[in-house]
């Protein structure tokens, strides 16, 4: 049996300060996750990834670097992640959604920045997080400008490389891009001391695209009423999917979507048929922080979908299977990745197009903005979606909030009421 306390401290965790932040989370999983009434059985699974957040899947990256494999850890959704596994590397999302990381990156980082970033560059500077103490390589990109400028203080603990993605879409910022997604191979293969062969990389492009494709199958019994899956279990699954082992989870993600359609078939729904359905729209959600959806589904309302990086933004779009030269793969690759809508794009039309067609698709009743605190790229973005939803006669709230459990009465209370309205 693995001792993990040894295993942790080998990694130079802070053990003291890593019991503290695993004590709280039973007790919050068992409130948020636990007491739901009739969960899919095909989430047990998932239960078992949080439940072992800290020891399974870190003993297999421990044993893949024991074999001479690195590990590169990244923040966001733009980082081509076959690239690194087709280079022998495994690849983890390292987003921190923890209040317990917040403090500890209070102590390099100004107080008014988003919490993400901070709770990200904490759980590095604070020796509690696993992942962090596993990565060979930390790999940001230039999105936000709190991220960017993070990277260079992450830069001082850790070896960062920066992937500088364009912010706008003419054929030229493609072209770029496209030139970034080079580096970054070269920058990969000289880490790793292994070639990307074509073969590989077509071999990794598959794999990825049916990882989008299990997220998509299970987000598309969303579509139902009564809806098969609450909305919590289905952010937790795609939290999930940034650091699991993608075969595994696509094994796993599939056989919870069956279980889902087979719900359909037979009307069985987590929430009564009717029941108001949320789009929650806005920025990531990183595990484990899933405080707006509990005070949604807590207050009788489904969250129906999620259009964030930690939703469609993540598995919508395939990369072209068709390319057999590294050049065409390439190419593919930066096309796809360049087709996600982050409001760090000037402008930035195609999130609009997207949440029109998901309000549709989804058969949704209203949507609620998600910002995180000091994320001033999705709060001025507000302003376009609330007048094109309002426009359509589709009710919205923004709700602005940071990962501390204070404002959650508050928070409340304005769902509640904007439930009310619908
Ligand atoms: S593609 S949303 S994952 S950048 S919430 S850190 S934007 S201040 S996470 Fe993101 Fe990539 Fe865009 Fe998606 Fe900055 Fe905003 Fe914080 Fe954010």
């Amino acid at each position: 049996m693995t001792d993990y306390r040894k295993l942790w401290s080998d990694l130079g965790m802070d053990l003291e300060k890593h019991d503290r932040l695993t004590s709280a989370l039973p007790l919050i999983y068992e409130e948020v996750y636990l007491q739901q009434p009739d969960r899919p059985q095909a989430m047990e699974y998932f239960d078992l990834v949080v439940a072992e957040i800290h020891s399974l899947r870190i003993a297999e990256l421990v044993e893949h670097r024991r074999r001479g494999g690195k590990v590169c850890g990244a923040f966001c959704v733009f980082v081509p992640v076959e690239i690194i596994r087709a280079a022998g590397a495994v690849a983890v999302g390292l987003c921190g959604g923890s209040q317990f990381w917040v403090p500890d990156g209070e102590r390099v980082l100004p107080r008014n920045l988003c919490p993400l970033i901070k709770a990200s560059v904490g759980a590095r500077l604070s020796g509690t997080c696993p992942y962090f103490q596993s990565c060979d390589l930390l790999i940001g990109e230039t999105t936000c400008d709190g991220k960017k400028k993070a990277w260079e203080v992450l830069g001082e603990y850790a070896p960062v490389y920066v992937m500088d993605l364009p912010q706008m879409k003419r054929p030229r910022d493609l072209a770029a891009w496209r030139g970034e997604i080079e580096l970054f191979l070269a920058r990969i293969e000289e880490l790793t001391g292994c070639r990307v062969t074509p073969e590989r990389l077509a071999e990794e492009i598959r794999l990825q695209n049916r990882l989008r494709q299990a997220l998509e199958r299970l987000y598309h019994t969303r579509k139902a009423d009564p809806v098969p899956i609450s909305g919590k279990d289905a952010l937790l699954v795609t939290q999930v999917s940034f650091y699991d082992d993608p075969r595994r989870f696509i094994d796993k993600t599939e056989a919870l979507a069956a279980e889902a359609e087979a719900r359909i078939a037979s009307g069985q729904g987590v929430f009564p048929s009717g029941a108001p359905r949320i789009l929650v729209t806005g920025t990531p959600m990183a595990i484990p922080n899933w405080k707006l959806h509990h005070i949604i589904e807590t207050a009788g309302a489904a969250v129906v979908c999620e259009e964030t990086c930690t939703g469609t933004r993540f598995f919508e779009h395939q990369v072209d299977e068709t390319g057999r030269t590294l050049e065409e793969q390439l190419q593919a690759l930066a096309e796809r990745y360049l087709k996600i809508n982050c409001s760090c794009f000037t402008p930035n039309p195609g999130r609009l197009e997207d949440i029109f067609r998901l309000v549709e698709a989804y058969q949704v009743d209203g949507v609620i903005y998600y910002n995180l605190q000091f994320c001033h790229g999705y709060a001025v973005e507000y302003y376009a979606v609330e007048k094109a939803l309002k426009a359509r006669g589709i009710p919205v709230i923004k709700v602005e909030t940071d990962y501390s459990e204070e404002d959650t009465g508050q928070l409340r209370t304005r769902v509640e009421a904007f439930l009310e309205m619908l």
